[in-house]
């Protein structure tokens, strides 16, 4: 059924930044502010895409702010709860929920009121420079930036199989090497991006998600090179431009059935450009959500 609303909501937490630098909690206020820039520009429910050359209608699918996720900061347990209920609140509503974080730790308790909401596989597209996929360790824990992936892993209805990674690169742990030989994970490299023409990854990406009902789709904000989103937790250079970005998430948008922004970091931010770059993703989003 057609989502009718477009919902965007706040999770202002990085209790899971555990060896990244805090302060993603300071984003989604920082990307409304940003997202306000564009959106003044919406009249009687209506915005010129420049890039389209046509005018976007948001009267049949109009943008609704569902505030912030309630953090109860001693307790990732509690918060994460919260975060589940007001997804499922979204979902039940008929909203496709946009989540504004937040440390990647909160893409968990996100995928799992998806995966609770429907009764079939569900598959998970993931933007980001970083794998995500560490098991538990003495200094982060089980629900860290680094393991929502592990713990998405672990709902019944994800496999493997469904999840792919885009725009990984740099160095990881050694046991990678092998981890990753035997779970059948899909990634396209950073390098990879751009060594294959758009169409063919995208076709990669949607291969992944065939037979799922439903696609959680993770835009980690580091999946970007550092030169273009300097407020991020975790630089690793040599990433994607937003012009790359901007066309694969086009192609994807009509497939997925809720999203997110993680680790936009305003503290480390150069004159709200990386925080303008999540609004106008923010933005393109809402306005492809028109058109399905
Ligand atoms: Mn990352």
């Amino acid at each position: 059924m057609k989502q009718q609303t477009f919902g965007i909501l706040g999770f202002p937490w990085d209790g899971g930044a555990s060896l990244g630098p805090p302060g993603a909690r300071y984003a989604p206020h920082a990307i409304r502010e940003n997202l306000q820039w564009i959106q003044n520009r919406i009249s009687d429910q209506k915005i010129y895409h420049v890039e389209k050359r046509e005018l976007i209608d948001f009267s049949n699918r109009p943008i609704v702010d569902y505030g912030d996720i309630d953090i109860v900061s001693y307790s990732y347990e509690q918060t994460f709860k919260n975060a589940e209920l007001a997804v499922s609140k979204m979902l039940d509503e008929n909203s496709f929920p946009f989540i504004l974080g937040g440390d990647h730790s909160f893409s968990y308790p996100l995928i799992k009121a998806l995966h609770d909401h429907c009764e079939g596989n569900i598959a998970i597209i993931q933007f980001d420079a970083h794998l995500d996929l560490v098991d538990e360790n003495a200094q982060q824990g089980r629900f860290s930036q680094s393991s929502q992936i592990r713990r998405a892993l672990e709902l019944p209805r994800v496999k493997a199989e469904n999840i792919v990674q885009i725009g990984v690169r740099n160095y990881n742990y050694p046991w990678y090497d092998q981890y990753l030989k035997e779970i059948p994970i899909q990634q396209i490299t950073a390098r990879e991006v751009y060594q294959t023409p758009l169409d063919h990854v995208l076709k990669k990406i949607l291969a992944a998600c065939e037979g799922t009902e439903k696609v959680y789709l993770t835009f980690d904000i580091d999946v970007l090179d550092p030169a273009f989103a300097p407020g991020s937790g975790g630089h690793e250079s040599g990433g994607l431009t937003p012009m790359q970005c901007f066309e694969l998430l086009e192609g994807l948008y009509p497939h997925i059935d809720a999203m997110d922004i993680a680790e936009v970091n305003p503290y480390y931010d150069f004159k709200g450009v990386t925080t303008s770059l999540a609004a106008r993703i923010v933005m393109d989003c809402a306005s492809a959500l028109t058109k399905r």
